[in-house]
């Protein structure tokens, strides 16, 4: 069962492949991959080692250069690689370094507080997968060492990472001080050996970001062809190398560190508060049953005006893309501090819940780095740290940081934008909810049960099914006998209902009327309107020809414009007319729906003819009402399109709005509300629509 390769390396193997062999037949196992991944993490084991040296304070400037020969090298100006004599082994510190596999990560020698890198597998890797390696070592006196590696076919393997010889004490003197490593990496090991520009300039950046005062100078000295088809004179096509111009060197350093990073992030984006917090901390790892640890957190934080969160976090300078530990901690230590400046300065008043962790995520702008020693990878990528521990002193840290930061005076009107945008976004959050409860209630057959008042069709074919919206209960009822029950839906409203264009959607949604009509038509409400799910492709508003049904209109159009726009777009709403005359004589009757009409009906029923002037929907029977409203086949209908949205919002906002003055004069100069009803000037009239009734 457990063959070699379920079971990787076992005790054997690791007495076979001794020194640096090991690393050429696994490579993956030591750099993750030998694609273009794995390239350049060779060259991020050197560059760590520098970044160490920098971060201890030993080293203010590293030089990464791609030559035109395919290599790379790296320089600091620390305190050089240990020249000297390890008495153990009888080899020199820069031969340990790049001849030895360092199981585990870094030596454990107290050398550096903290370090980074990936696996902290070290320079040896990096030399065990280089055709060759080259080191200088700066100390009053130039040191030089090198390695290469090739296939001996006579012993059939690997010779990799050999020294050419010892390490040699040139005697060339210097002013400089540091170590300067150049290294080939191996065609025969990598599936490509070229470097990618953007991925070291990226992460060189990132590096001085996360290292504050750090320069890190970059140059890419390749020449760099393009191709290109060219017509000869014969008229023939050949491809043409052209030389693409040189690149520029490039110098980071970052005073400001992670602060200049967030700012450097939020560059596109409008900033709450001019300058970012930032706090810093050491703070004790307790694991049970291991020596006590040491983690380093340090963030700095912004906010945007806009909602989404980009938060980047780091583990020992290596990105955590899929987040981990840290970041939890990180969130509920913000969380906790946003909570407790919002109920002290009374952002959050006694009756409100507390702020949950999404709400002071809205529009951050955050980078939060942490150190600490023997971490654990997980995840897809292996970008997010495993280890538990780490959670409770960032928690702490980011507490206590923003606790301090916000007994600042400086710090009162960011900590107060703060607390707001996230009263902001909990206001949001909560209101969501319940328009999410309502469409879900309404999306539950259940629901239309607990509808009282609407009396609802028994089809379920929306493609057929009419939703009449009835001014007065008195008509309501008149309706509903006078329906067809199988696809006509009726609700009654009593009075007016609210106005939506003053209140907010949850206040909306907190009136009967609204939530009835929201549950009835039963696909959502708001954001989570979904026109598709509209259980009616007709619904009809039909109030009196009168101020007061004119204003229930208004009042109805505006909640459809403002809370189920789609519903008016797919040409879902009309716009019921019941006659305003009825002209007849015995056997006879004809409808009238406006002055012009009545003068045409009355010589069409001629002289002896009775006239009733209709002042409400109420003042009709059953019969009547179906037949001038109601029938499909006999009725008039008025659709309301949007053919100007910005346009109908604009005219909605002024008859409905809160401005009365604009309202006042509009109405004054429409006193007839025909033309009040030009808000519905873009309507189709679709009068005696040419309807057979429909088939259910
Ligand atoms: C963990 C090992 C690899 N090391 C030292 C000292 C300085 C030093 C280094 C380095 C990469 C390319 C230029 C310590 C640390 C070995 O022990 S590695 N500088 N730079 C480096 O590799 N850059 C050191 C204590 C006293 N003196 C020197």
């Amino acid at each position: 069962m457990a063959d070699k390769h379920t079971q990787g390396y076992n005790a054997d193997d690791l007495k076979v492949l001794e020194g640096l062999e090991a690393v050429r037949v696994r490579p993956g196992m030591y750099i993750g991959s030998t694609g273009v991944k794995g390239l350049h993490h060779i060259l991020w084991e050197i560059v760590d080692n520098s970044i160490d040296e920098a971060a201890n304070g030993y080293a203010d400037e590293i030089t990464v250069i791609l030559h035109a020969d395919g290599s790379a090298s790296v320089e600091d100006n620390g305190r050089g690689m240990p020249t000297d004599i390890n008495t153990k082994t009888g080899m020199s510190g820069v031969q340990l370094i790049f001849t030895k596999l360092h199981a585990g990560g870094k030596f454990d020698s107290g050398n550096y507080a903290f370090s980074g890198g990936l696996h902290g597998v070290g320079a040896s890797v990096t030399n065990a997968l280089s055709k060759w390696l080259k080191v200088e070592v700066y100390r009053g006196t130039v040191f030089k060492m090198g390695f290469t590696s090739s296939f001996d076919k006579k012993q059939n393997k690997w010779l990799c990472g050999i020294p050419d010889g010892e390490l040699v004490n040139t005697g060339e003197k210097t002013r400089k001080k540091g170590t300067k490593v150049r290294f080939m990496p191996d065609e025969q090991v990598f599936e490509t050996v070229e470097w990618n520009y953007d991925t070291v300039a990226k992460r060189l950046k990132e590096l001085a970001f996360l290292n504050k005062g750090v320069r890190i100078n970059f140059s890419d000295e390749r020449e760099m062809y393009r191709t290109e088809e060219v017509a000869t004179e014969d008229g023939e096509i050949v491809s043409k190398k052209i030389k693409l111009p040189d690149r520029e060197p490039v110098s980071y350093r970052y005073e400001g560190g992670l602060v200049d990073f967030v700012n450097y992030l939020n560059e596109d984006a409008s900033p709450l508060y001019a300058k970012p917090l930032y706090y810093s901390a050491v703070k004790d790892i307790h694991i049970k049953g291991a020596p006590a640890g040491k983690i380093k957190v340090e963030f700095a934080i912004s906010h945007t005006k806009g909602d989404e969160e980009n938060l980047y976090s780091f583990v020992n300078n290596i990105s955590t893309v899929e987040g981990g530990y840290h970041e939890a901690g990180f969130h509920s230590g913000l969380l906790k501090a946003v909570n407790d400046y919002a109920r002290a300065s009374g952002v959050l008043k006694s009756k409100d819940l507390p702020f949950v962790a999404d709400d002071v995520k809205e529009g951050l702008t955050a980078v939060l780095t942490v150190q600490l020693n023997n971490v654990e990878f997980e995840g897809q990528t292996k970008t997010k740290l495993g280890n538990p521990e780490a959670k409770a002193p960032v928690e702490q840290a980011v507490a206590e940081g923003l606790a301090l930061l916000m007994g600042q005076r400086a710090n009162r009107a960011v900590f107060d934008e703060i607390a707001k945008k996230a009263k902001f976004a909990a206001d949001d959050r909560i209101k969501h909810r319940a328009e999410r409860d309502v469409a879900k209630a309404a999306s539950d057959n259940d629901g239309l049960n607990l509808i009282g008042k609407l009396a609802p069709c028994s089809g379920k074919n929306p493609d057929l099914n009419e939703l009449f919206i009835v001014e007065g209960d008195s008509a309501g009822g008149t309706a509903k006998q006078a329906r067809v029950r199988q696809f006509q839906s009726i609700l009654p409203l009593r009075g007016k209902p609210l106005n939506v264009q003053k209140k907010s959607a949850l206040q909306a949604l907190q009136n009967e009327e609204i939530k009835t009509l929201v549950s009835a038509i039963g696909a959502g409400f708001n954001r989570t309107f979904e026109v598709e799910k509209t259980r009616y492709k007709k619904v009809i508003i039909l109030s009196d020809a009168d101020q007061d049904g004119m204003h229930i209109r208004c009042i109805l159009l505006t909640f459809f414009f403002k809370y189920m726009r789609d519903l008016i777009a797919s040409g879902y709403v009309y716009i019921g007319m019941p006659p305003l005359y009825k002209v007849y004589k015995k056997d006879v009757a004809e409808y009238a729906y406006d002055d012009k009409e009545l003068d045409e009906k009355i010589k069409k029923v001629g002289k002896g003819y009775s006239l009733q002037r209709y002042k409400g929907l109420g003042e009709m029977s059953a019969e009547q009402l179906w037949e001038t409203t109601m029938n499909p086949a006999t009725r008039n209908l008025i659709q309301v399109t949007l053919e100007d949205v910005s346009e109908a919002a604009r005219m909605i906002e002024m008859l409905m709005g809160d401005k009365v003055e604009g309202r006042k004069q509009f109405l004054a100069e429409n006193a007839d509300f025909n033309k009040v009803d030009g808000f519905i000037e873009r309507v189709n009239t679709e009068r005696r629509e040419s309807q057979t009734g429909d088939e259910v």
